[in-house]
């Protein structure tokens, strides 16, 4: 009874608080109020971590407010959503960036100084939740802090992992991974939802039958395990929006335990049934290979099985006729990790709604769109047929469908050439059949997107001409980009303030445009005073962290200089280390007179490698032995240090990137899709040592060639240099650095041997001898313009002003109008 519910309803509302208050007193109560009942620590004693906790519980009631209200404006409207499908998120810390883009960070902080506690120091006691790899996986994150500002109706969707990347220590130099059970301390920011569960199927055989007088199949799957959703709001900047990121993790089902525990087996039974748990356990450390494995097959299916059930699930509460599916739903593939949905919404379509391919295949051509990360064929996804079809063989079938009616399709318009249909078809032949998931992807998504511009024209020439000659109209690029929230206003609270002051205004936190206003104080001899004592502010930061960390003293005085980011051949932390001992040889050569010209330079370098990368070790182990030599070296003192700081994840770039001076980005031209680091050193006006590849490209027309330290060949011109082979002249410079490692100056020869063969002669791929030259005078225009010191603040200053078209803002509105094509939807206050 209606009338009865909505009399208990009010009186419920009458019973609670509308919204919880943020003066100062209801904020410490409710915050002792957590200590007392939720974390069940006396109020009268409760450490650090205690206080973290509670006071994360304060800030999730406040969340979760403005959540149901986002939730409920949504349902009420019902606009277009975009579904966010992706197997990664790299969120890092959540407290800072909640209560910043809740606007109650300041009251949050007097309240606890008030109880005798100091905000930054709790949020130091949150762990990172690293469920990703790197580029990819923070750029999910990131998109989703824009569409939650920007309005936009999206849910995201992923996976639980419960242990996320590995915690990279370093034991003698080398490489060790350190398994991160990340849930073991709680996690206050995601919401168990144990009524939102579905049943994902696996295994077992498809068989055709008839209903109603049609022909069907029908699967009939050998396991079954449960999805269990996982809520974490996403709160937007200066908007009451909170939308929702569901990740799943995966328990045992209930449905089909009957039989084996009929068996008396109980034990075996509960330890078997148990196992279900692994999908959703470990997240691949690779962000490349994981290619035929059936366990990193299945998390892609689990996910995109659940997300696909809950998607159709709000699709059906409002919505009969599934014509109205695409003016509902855009669904967006985030690389070709989450692919196997095209198959899976397919199947529903087909066997569980009983559309007809007709009708189900004008459904997917209209609501798939889907983006690329890489640039290189090797790292396309492949699964072997025998895999797939022994775990969804269902999905096979249909994925056989539609590549039929692709080649025939194909056939009409292209004619009988056979090396083309070869390269086209989804079905790969040969010793091992595959299924080639961009293939798959790029046939049945409306929209192909690249990362950067170069990405884009490189996908649109190279890795997928074919395809761009037949339907250019798909190919459309984004550039990628970061949330200002997030790596200004929660990392360098100082800069923002600053920008706010000068800018006279905080409106570039959702505006990032208005950072170009800088460029009128340029020259501004007030701004570069405090310019310059905000990086000062910020590298004192970063000094004490590098002493903490290895008893090195660093000097302020000196250049900081920043590579950070995986560990790969194509990024070439290798040519960064040859160029320091190329500084480190010269300054030893120099006499008394010619050091004093020297600019003093502390080299950071910073990144993981995957466990099964050998290459990408040495050069972690390459980095050790050098700084070694270099930091024990006392005829060379604060003239050069070399760092290397362990473990680097989100939270220890926010505290290293605003203590950047200068930021290498190295890769091969061609080899880097876009790069995301970069975006983020610009805004906290870091110059860029780089070359012209990704998204530099576009940095440089927005910043101007002269306020950036560009190196190294083209991308059109490395096809060249390779084909120049044993012709190839290196400089002198750069076969003295390699010989000194192979003759034993930092030791370990035999281990690094390989290492130096895999960058002489012909096998020199990513051209580290072909660019040195070019690199090392890159290095000293560095140099140069840093003793400037005025031309420095200049430079620094018009790359943070020139930074805002690398905002994730800029991208996110990109998708939202020309790919995904929806609406902002904005929850009244
Ligand atoms: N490794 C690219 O290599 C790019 C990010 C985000 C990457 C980067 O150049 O900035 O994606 N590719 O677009 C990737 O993960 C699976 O491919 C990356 O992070």
């Amino acid at each position: 009874d209606f009338g009865e519910r909505k009399g208990q309803a009010e009186r419920m509302l009458g019973l609670m608080d509308v919204f919880l208050k943020n003066d100062p007193i209801s904020l410490q109560k409710d915050i002792l109020h957590h200590v007392e009942y939720t974390v069940a620590r006396s109020r009268f004693s409760f450490d650090d971590f205690e206080a973290y906790q509670a006071l994360a519980h304060s800030v999730r009631d406040r969340l979760i407010e403005r959540w149901h209200d986002t939730l409920i404006h949504f349902k009420k409207e019902d606009p277009k959503r975009v579904y966010f499908l992706s197997l990664e998120f790299l969120m890092g810390r959540s407290l800072s960036n909640i209560v910043i883009n809740l606007g109650i960070r300041d009251q949050f902080a007097d309240a606890l100084s008030q109880l005798g506690f100091d905000f930054e120091v709790l949020a130091e006691q949150e762990g990172d939740a690293c469920l990703g790899n790197g580029g990819l996986a923070r750029l999910s994150a990131c998109q989703m802090d824009s569409l939650a500002t920007l309005d936009y109706p999206a849910v995201g969707y992923g996976l639980r992992y419960q242990y996320g990347l590995f915690r990279q220590v370093i034991v003698d130099g080398f490489q060790h991974e350190q398994p991160d059970y990340w849930l073991n301390f709680g996690n206050p920011w995601e919401i168990e939802r144990v009524h939102i569960t579905y049943p994902v199927k696996f295994y077992g055989t498809v068989t055709d039958e008839f209903l109603n007088g049609e022909k069907c199949k029908v699967w009939v799957p050998g396991e079954m395990v449960e999805a269990v959703a996982y809520d974490n709001p996403i709160p937007g900047y200066g908007t009451r929006n909170t939308i929702n990121l569901r990740l799943w993790a995966a328990k045992p089902s209930d449905q089909n335990d009957m039989e084996s525990f009929n068996t008396g087996d109980y034990v075996d039974a509960v330890v078997n049934r148990q196992r279900a748990e692994s999908i959703s356990s470990i997240l691949y450390p690779d962000d490349r290979s994981y290619q035929g494995k059936e366990l990193r097959l299945k998390q892609q299916y689990f996910f995109v099985s659940a997300s696909v059930q809950d998607i159709f699930r709000r699709f059906k509460d409002t919505h009969k006729k599934f014509d109205e599916f695409p003016e509902k739903v855009a669904l967006q593939l985030n690389d070709t990790h989450p692919s196997l949905a095209i198959a899976e919404v397919m199947r529903v379509l087909l066997d569980e709604e009983h559309l007809s391919w007709h009708r189900a295949w004008d459904i997917i051509c209209k609501i798939f769109s889907f983006t690329t990360h890489t640039v290189s064929p090797e790292g396309l996804e492949k699964i072997p047929v025998d895999l797939l079809g022994n775990l969804l063989p269902r999905h096979l079938q249909i994925i056989y469908d539609i590549n039929f009616n692709f080649v025939e399709e194909l056939k009409k318009m292209i004619g009988l050439d056979y090396d083309r249909l070869t390269r086209m078809s989804i079905v790969e032949e040969g010793a091992v059949k595959n299924i080639r998931m961009a293939n798959l992807s790029v046939i049945c998504s409306h929209t192909v997107n690249g990362v950067s511009r170069l990405h884009s024209e490189l996908l649109r020439t190279k890795l997928f001409k074919d395809f761009y000659d037949l339907w250019p109209h798909k190919f459309q690029y984004k550039t990628n980009g970061v949330t200002q929230r997030r790596w200004i206003v929660v990392s360098n609270p100082s800069l923002c303030a600053l920008i706010s002051k000068w800018l006279g205004t905080e409106a570039w936190i959702r505006d990032i445009d208005l950072l170009i206003g800088l460029r009128d104080y340029a020259t501004n001899a007030e701004l570069h005073q405090e310019w310059k004592m905000v990086k000062k502010v910020n590298k004192i930061r970063l000094a004490e962290y590098i002493e903490a960390m290895s008893g090195l003293k660093v000097s302020l005085d000196a250049m900081f200089d920043v590579q950070t980011k995986r560990i790969h051949e194509y990024k070439r932390q290798l040519l960064n280390i040859l160029g320091i001992i190329h500084r480190y040889d010269c300054i030893k050569n120099m006499d008394k007179n010619d050091r004093k010209k020297v600019v003093p330079r502390v080299c950071i370098i910073g990144g993981k490698a995957a466990p099964g990368y050998e290459i990408a070790k040495k050069i972690i182990k390459l980095c050790h032995v050098v700084a070694e030599r270099i930091n024990n070296d006392k005829d060379i003192g604060d003239l050069l240090k070399l760092v290397f700081i362990p473990d680097y994840n989100v939270s220890v770039a926010e505290m290293v990137i605003p203590g950047a001076d200068l930021s290498q980005h190295l890769s091969t031209a061609g080899h880097e899709a876009s790069g995301t680091g970069s975006m983020k050193f610009l805004m906290n006006g870091c110059l860029l040592l780089a070359t012209a590849d990704g998204s530099t490209i576009e940095m440089v027309e927005e910043i101007g060639q002269d306020n950036m330290f560009l190196f190294g060949a083209k991308a059109h011109e490395v096809v060249a240099l390779r084909k120049k082979g044993p012709t190839l002249k290196v400089p002198l410079q750069f076969s003295r650095v390699v010989r000194m490692i192979r003759d034993g100056h930092f030791g370990f020869e035999d281990y690094f041997k390989s290492l130096c063969d895999k960058i002489e002669g012909t096998s020199d791929y990513f051209l580290l001898g072909a660019d040195f030259m070019s690199y090392l005078e890159a290095q000293a225009a560095a140099d140069k313009a840093f003793v400037d010191e005025e031309r420095w603040t200049k430079m620094s200053i018009l790359s943070a002003a020139g930074s805002g078209r690398f905002s994730s803002d800029r991208t996110i509105q990109e998708y939202a109008e020309n790919t995904w094509d929806i609406q902002p939807c904005r929850c009244p206050f």
